[in-house]
């Protein structure tokens, strides 16, 4: 149970977290605009923020062990703040990653590939912790965001995974087990066919560019 003076703290860390999510949308909502005007594509679908409750963040710190404070929150729980986005495809989950990483102000201090490794269950994401600074009134605080970047279909499963989950936790029937394990397959392949078609489409419309430039010439 928290007294007033612990909540008012608590209110104030969580407004760091908040000021340092604005920053990281501002950030991906410019790189997504400016690939819009200059190459005419849109590497994000949607951005999904969020801040964990001090509930959360009060249970995930017992889960770890540890005591209930605000200094064991900020250094321990690493999502408090957290940024899901939502790509296209693999290769867009990737370009995005590389501009966020790329930024001055930005330093990725971990990043978890379950792309490259997906987990056992198959959950596939990006997942990138990073420290941002945050310029308030009086001094400079450097926060720490959690990034997960996927496709729409990895969102797919996982979102439908995170419910049935939270519906079984550790009892999961191996039946459904086997299922999210197969479906995640073929989100897998149904990804890498969707890339393949629209690298089609992209060779397709470069083509009847070049085709089209002595035309244009004349
Ligand atoms: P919620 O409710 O989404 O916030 P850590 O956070 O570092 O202590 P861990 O497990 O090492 O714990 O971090 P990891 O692997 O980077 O996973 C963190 C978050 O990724 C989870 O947050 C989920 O949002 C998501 N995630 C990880 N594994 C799975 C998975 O198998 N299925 C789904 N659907 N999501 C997953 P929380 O706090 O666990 O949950």
């Amino acid at each position: 149970m928290m007294d007033k003076q612990m909540v008012m703290e608590w209110a104030k860390m969580l407004m760091s977290y908040k000021f340092a999510l604005d920053e990281v949308s501002t950030k991906l909502t410019i790189l997504n605009e400016e690939l819009q005007f200059i190459q005419n594509y849109n590497p994000i679908e949607h951005v999904k923020t969020r801040i964990k409750s001090p509930e959360g963040i009060v249970e995930k710190l017992q889960r770890k062990g540890l005591e209930v404070s605000k200094e064991n929150a900020a250094e321990h729980i690493r999502d408090i703040a957290g940024v899901r986005v939502i790509c296209s495809f693999t290769t867009d989950v990737y370009r995005v990653y590389d501009m966020i990483r790329s930024q001055g102000d930005v330093e990725v201090i971990e990043l978890k590939d379950y792309i490259k490794h997906p987990k056992p269950n198959g959950y596939q994401s990006l997942h990138l912790i990073i420290q941002i600074p945050i310029f308030l009134s009086d001094r400079t605080e450097h926060v720490k965001v959690e990034i997960q970047l996927r496709t729409i279909a990895m969102d797919f499963w996982a979102s439908l995974e995170h419910k049935i989950y939270y519906q079984f936790h550790d009892d999961m029937p191996e039946s459904i087990r086997e299922q999210l394990k197969s479906t995640a397959d073929m989100i897998n392949m149904l990804d890498r066919r969707m890339l393949r078609l629209k690298e089609e489409v992209q060779k397709f419309s470069d083509e009847v560019e070049v085709g089209k430039q002595p035309a244009l010439q004349m």
